[in-house]
């Protein structure tokens, strides 16, 4: 039986990772905006891996406003609630509360059965850049980045890459900072992001969400980092629209 166990599980994740060496699109971060799009890129017939430095995928979403375990979602972003069966209360007009732990649940399980691969505890340290354009991305044991071991990385190749990693907007500052690029941003650069505004905040995040570098596209609170706009504490609206939008922008240069 121990060697049942341990073959299966070497076996599959095995042939999971070898499924996954070249997709369609490499999201990295697994937070709201990322799993939304990986759910609606996946369920449009793309293939998707996501990768995720933590253990549990969910970024942000878990732990509501200062581990007060409720978000906010505004009225636009009902659909999407709607669509993944998350539970909403009405609040005041225009605005619906859910659970922070359900919604994030319901993200992650809707990303998974529309048939996007997650893989966690992977640290994205690099992309591919080839003919100038990113063509994949650089990734590593998220272990063994945290003990510093000088282990070499993996690749995974893809037709787009998506930065969903939150607030460090961390892939668009790797590629910024490692190659002489200029990015679709007001100053050509990572503008990095500004203080909290919500109403601004909530509406740049879906209006920057694009392709800010062939082959990268910039999603959720990384869009705002990337263009120098707000942030927005814990209202999601726009993180699930602008994982939405990304997925139509990803769409249509797939298919073009
Ligand atoms: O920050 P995060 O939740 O991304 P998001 O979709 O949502 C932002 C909101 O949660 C919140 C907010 C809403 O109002 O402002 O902050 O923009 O999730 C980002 C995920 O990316 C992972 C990180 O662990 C987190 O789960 N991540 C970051 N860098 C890497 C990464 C990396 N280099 N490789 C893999 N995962």
């Amino acid at each position: 039986m121990e060697t049942i166990v341990s073959r299966g599980i070497v076996a599959s994740y095995h042939k999971k990772l070898m499924e996954n060496l070249s997709v369609d699109v490499a999201i990295v971060g697994g937070g709201p905006s990322g799993l939304v799009a990986a759910a609606t890129l996946a369920k449009a017939g793309k293939k998707v891996a996501l990768f995720e430095r933590k253990l549990a995928p969910g970024g942000g979403m878990w732990g509501g406003a200062m581990m007060f375990n409720q978000i906010v979602v505004q009225q636009d972003a009902v659909e999407i609630l709607d669509e993944y069966g998350i539970t909403r209360e009405p609040f005041e007009a225009g605005y619906w509360l859910c659970d922070s732990v359900e919604a994030t649940a319901a993200l992650i399980f809707a990303a998974k059965k529309a048939g996007a691969t997650i893989f966690n505890c992977y640290s994205v340290e690099d992309v591919v850049f080839q003919n100038s354009a990113v063509t994949g991305v650089v990734v590593n044991w998220t272990p063994v980045q945290s003990a510093g071991m000088h282990v070499d990385p993996l690749v995974i190749m893809a037709k787009s890459v998506l930065d969903s990693t939150g607030h460090p907007c961390e892939v668009s500052r790797l590629l910024a900072s490692k190659n002489d690029v200029t990015l679709n941003t007001p100053t050509g650069g990572v503008v990095g992001e500004r203080s909290l505004s919500i109403e601004e905040g909530e509406r740049t995040t879906v209006e920057n969400t694009k392709e800010i570098f062939p082959g990268l596209f910039v999603s959720g609170m990384a869009a705002n980092g990337v263009c120098g706009s707000f942030r927005m504490g814990p209202i999601f609206g726009g993180m699930l629209n602008s994982g939405k939008k990304v997925t139509r922008l990803i769409i249509e240069k797939l298919d073009a």
